[in-house]
């Protein structure tokens, strides 16, 4: 799926409630813009506190509709025909979100779109196969119970999104909660509002009762963000995004002890040991670092190399960086912008302070010239560092933008030191053609996921979610069912 094309997208976009596309009951709205050219290309209708009320009552209604009523096999199918529907549309899904984020179209189209049906269709496969605990447990009278559970769904769920892989990340939590029978509010992020909405016209094709999927556009603080998660008929909050906002969720989580699931930031490490196969190492950590403009919450800020192939590694590092070309669109080199002004901004700030605090900029640094279209966009030079000490803010605070700082070591046990010395426990990568370091390295590390010679290769089965700071709870195949269901033991005397 490429899609090369650009379509335009629409110039607004509405909120969705009860399954209808709806202006904010305030008339307010905000702009959209291109970050890759800095044009404003549309306005976003704000949800009011209101409308946020509307569309929890919504969400709470719809349980008991017909989705509260429908078998876990019905449900199954509408929302295989959910995912289906995003494939048939996967082109209206990919300029949508190329509009908001400026991203390559074959960064998109590659892994967006597709993991926007493929966190649909896993979750489906996994209620249909899922079984419960059965006991036969012994009574005082000498007879026997029989002890088995039910999942229920929680409730009303909202979901809070960041910008960065937009539908990726909303549908991996829409995805459970709706396979559970949950319904949702969502509240994408104010920079990439386009594809959620979008989904609000998947889910009236494919006739999901109205109620189930709710959209509500807006900002954090007094704004959609802070009215959704502190509306006392939302049963549960999932978020993504940073740990400061994580921190403030929480708080208005605690009002009615609301469960909460958080994917939150990182400062994820790397280890190349002199053993690696460099050319895979140095392929699979430029993409970690530069992937999507470094605006991965699974990407790599810190590399540590072991000393005898350090010099090699930045010389082959620094040419990968120098090879993507920012601004360049429709370049199969082209690397995106970063998603704002704001956000170039606080980047910048860091590549600033990489000099203050004495690294050496091995490339990259500053902002490129771009002629053209581009030129008005938030682009950015891919950057790396060596020179820094470990206690350099740029070594320990997310950055979230294509540079990492490279550091040499000389043994195992300093590696892990190193590298475990953070507050944050997302992920980390370990590069080594010795598979039994390989394996103590990846268990030696604090994370929630930690990679061997590989980096970002998924299996939407296997637990996701960040230790330390960088999140509360897993998610994935069986274990998103942690959250979004409700337990019920039931006892049966026989
Ligand atoms: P953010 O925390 O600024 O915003 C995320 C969402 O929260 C947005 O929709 C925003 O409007 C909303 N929000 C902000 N303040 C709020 C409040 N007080 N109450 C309710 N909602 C509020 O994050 P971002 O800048 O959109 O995304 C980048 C961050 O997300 C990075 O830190 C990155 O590491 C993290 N992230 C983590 C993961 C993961 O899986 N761990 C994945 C992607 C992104
Ligand atoms: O692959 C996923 O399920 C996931 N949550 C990825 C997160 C990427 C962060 O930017």
């Amino acid at each position: 799926m490429t899609f090369d094309t650009p379509r335009p997208v629409s110039q607004d976009v509405l909120n969705f409630i009860g399954g209808s596309f709806r202006e904010g009951g305030e008339r307010k709205t905000f702009p959209n813009i291109d970050p890759a050219t800095g044009k404003q290309i549309g306005v976003v209708h704000e949800a009011s506190e209101a409308d946020v009320a509307d569309a929890v009552a919504a969400a709470k209604a719809a349980l008991s509709g017909p989705w509260g009523r429908m078998t876990t096999a019905d449900r199954v199918k509408l929302i295989s025909a959910v995912a289906a529907e995003i494939e048939r549309r996967a082109a209206d899904f990919l300029d949508a979100e190329v509009a908001d984020t400026g991203k390559p179209r074959h960064v998109a189209s590659h892994i967006d779109i597709p993991r926007g049906a493929a966190n649909f269709r896993m979750f489906a496969d996994v209620v249909s196969t899922v079984s419960g605990e059965v006991f036969d447990t012994p009574t005082p009278d000498g007879g026997r119970a029989l002890n088995y559970t039910v999942r229920k769904p929680k409730g009303v769920v909202a979901v809070v999104c960041p910008w960065n892989f937009p539908l990726l990340l909303m549908t991996w939590k829409v995805g459970p909660a709706l396979a559970c029978g949950n319904t949702v509010v969502v509240k994408p992020s104010e920079e990439t509002p386009r594809t959620a909405a979008l989904l609000g016209e998947v889910m009236n094709a494919v006739g999901m009762p109205e109620g189930v999927y709710n959209v509500v556009h807006g900002f954090g603080p007094g704004s959609a963000g802070e009215f959704l998660t502190a509306h006392p008929d939302v049963d549960a909050i999932t978020f993504t995004g940073e740990t400061g906002t994580g921190q403030a969720i929480m708080q208005k989580a605690a009002i009615g002890v609301r469960d909460i699931s958080f994917e939150l930031g990182g400062k994820n490490a790397a280890i190349v040991f002199a053993d690696a196969d460099l050319d895979k190492a140095v392929e699979g950590l430029s993409r970690s670092v530069f992937l999507n403009t470094g605006q991965v919450c699974l990407g790599t800020e810190r590399v540590y190399v072991e000393r005898p192939i350090f010099d090699e590694f930045v010389a082959r590092m620094a040419k990968a960086a120098q090879s993507f070309k920012p601004g360049a669109v429709g370049d199969p080199a082209y690397l995106g912008p970063l998603i704002s002004a704001e956000h170039r901004d606080k980047v910048l700030g860091y590549y600033r302070r990489a000099v203050d605090e004495g690294a050496t900029v091995v490339t990259g640094g500053g902002v490129p010239e771009i002629d053209g279209p581009g030129a008005g966009g938030f682009f950015i030079e891919p950057t790396l560092w060596t020179g820094l000490a470990p206690t350099a803010s740029v070594l320990r605070e997310e950055i979230f933008g294509p540079c990492c700082g490279v550091v040499p070591f000389d043994s195992e046990d300093e590696v892990i030191a190193l590298a475990n010395d953070t507050p944050y426990g997302l992920c980390a990568s370990v590069w080594t053609e010795n598979l039994s370091r390989g394996h103590r390295v990846a268990a030696a590390m604090d994370v929630g996921v930690c990679w061997v010679n590989s980096w970002f290769l998924r299996d939407l089965r296997t637990a996701f979610g960040g230790s330390g700071q960088s999140g509360i709870g897993r998610e994935g195949g069986v274990h998103s069912l942690e959250f979004y269901t409700e337990l019920t033991n039931i006892c049966v005397k026989l």
